[in-house]
């Protein structure tokens, strides 16, 4: 990977000040490696500003997959970003490595640009997981059929690219399978979302997503079987991932994909795929403010005749009455409902 010219924004962003940002976190681990510390054969000072050298491909608790001087390398993750025994870097961070010799070491890692998340568990779900960082594009992958479209998990996504400020594309895939897309999708580009239509039997709308993708960083992300990793392989033959017919072994959720990777392709695209998931948790999205994720309610709510109006049930609410007239459409609407349903329910654990 080239080097950056570009320093660490960890200065020029002034992220001490922000303790209440996302990457505080990041940040007190990043002021931790600061300090002189002994792991190994390390006793180096790693420099406030260190720029940037590797980026993260991979992980397991102790070691990183990274891009490193060009190529794909093992390194030791030092235990100052290890936290409760598992590492906080994600596919997508930008990190500094240290050579000792016999071992690299990552040593730190830097603000994020972006980042993905979900609870990290029903259990845990007052902590934060991320799983994906310094991402550009968040390509929510679906199929016309088999698996049937489905706007519930589209809808879910729209709003982790919206938290995560990350740009979202709705890829239908499969679309040899169909006559034509899903009328759902034209929600999606009234909404100002960019729709493409792809297939990897027959190419289809292969060169568009290409173009969308050079340059950038971006995560597939969606249900099992949809074609993720099809998709991948069309774009870059040489890869080569492992993809599988969709089964009723796969609606038990077995995924063909098991783990969040990242992959280089030619022309500046790097993708992160990642496993098809059965549903998707909000992070940092409370039943407050869950209508300002739907841009079609708009201002409507300042039309509400109470303004706590939840938009469910009340009279004389402004959103039920514009689901009725047909200007916000149902299905979206009815994927509101139940995202506050759900939400009403975890909060009763
Ligand atoms: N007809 C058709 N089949 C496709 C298309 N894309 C993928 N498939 C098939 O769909 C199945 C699932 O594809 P995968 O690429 O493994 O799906 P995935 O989204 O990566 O699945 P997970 O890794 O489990 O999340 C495979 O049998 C593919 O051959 C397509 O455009 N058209
Ligand atoms: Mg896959
Ligand atoms: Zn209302």
């Amino acid at each position: 990977m080239a080097r950056r010219k570009k320093k660490s924004r960890v200065r020029e962003r002034g992220w001490s000040e922000k303790h209440e940002d996302a990457f505080s976190h990041d940040l007190k681990k990043h002021l931790r490696t600061n300090t002189a510390i002994t792991t190994g054969s390390l006793t180096s000072e790693i420099p406030v500003d260190f720029e940037p050298n590797g980026l993260v491909i991979s992980h397991s608790k102790k070691w990183a997959f990274l891009q490193w001087r060009g190529r794909e390398e093992m390194c030791r993750i030092d235990e100052n970003l290890v936290e409760k025994g598992s590492t906080i870097l994600v596919p997508g961070d930008e990190v500094f490595v240290e050579d000792a010799g016999d071992t690299a070491w990552v040593r730190a890692v830097a603000p994020r640009r972006s980042t993905l998340s979900r609870p990290a568990s029903r259990e845990a779900r007052l902590s934060e997981q991320i799983y994906a960082a310094n991402i550009d594009t968040l390509v929510i992958v679906t199929a016309a059929a088999k698996p049937a479209f489905k706007a519930g998990l589209v809808d879910r996504y729209l709003i982790v690219a919206d938290v995560g400020g990350i740009t979202p594309v709705l890829c239908v895939n499969k679309m040899d399978l169909v006559e034509q897309a899903p009328a759902e999708t034209e929600w999606y580009r009234d909404l100002g979302i960019t729709v493409m239509q792809t297939s990897c039997e027959t190419g289809a709308g292969l060169d568009e997503l290409r173009d969308a993708l050079k340059g950038k960083l971006s995560v597939f992300s969606g249900h099992s079987g949809v074609g993720k990793s099809s998709l991948l392989n069309a774009l870059q033959p040489e890869l080569d991932l492992v993809t599988r017919e969709v089964s009723h072994s796969n609606d038990k959720g077995k995924h063909t994909t098991t783990s969040t990777r990242l992959y280089e392709l030619d022309e500046g695209i790097r993708i992160i795929d990642t496993p098809g998931i059965r549903s998707l948790g909000l992070w940092r999205v409370t039943t407050e403010d869950l209508p300002l994720y739907f841009p079609e309610f708009g201002e409507l709510d300042e039309r509400c005749r109470f303004r706590d109006c939840a938009h469910t049930h009340e009279p004389d609410c402004a959103v039920l009455a514009a689901v009725e007239a047909g200007r916000i459409s149902r299905p979206r609407f009815d994927s509101y409902l139940r995202m506050r349903k759900s939400m009403d329910e975890e909060k009763k654990w």
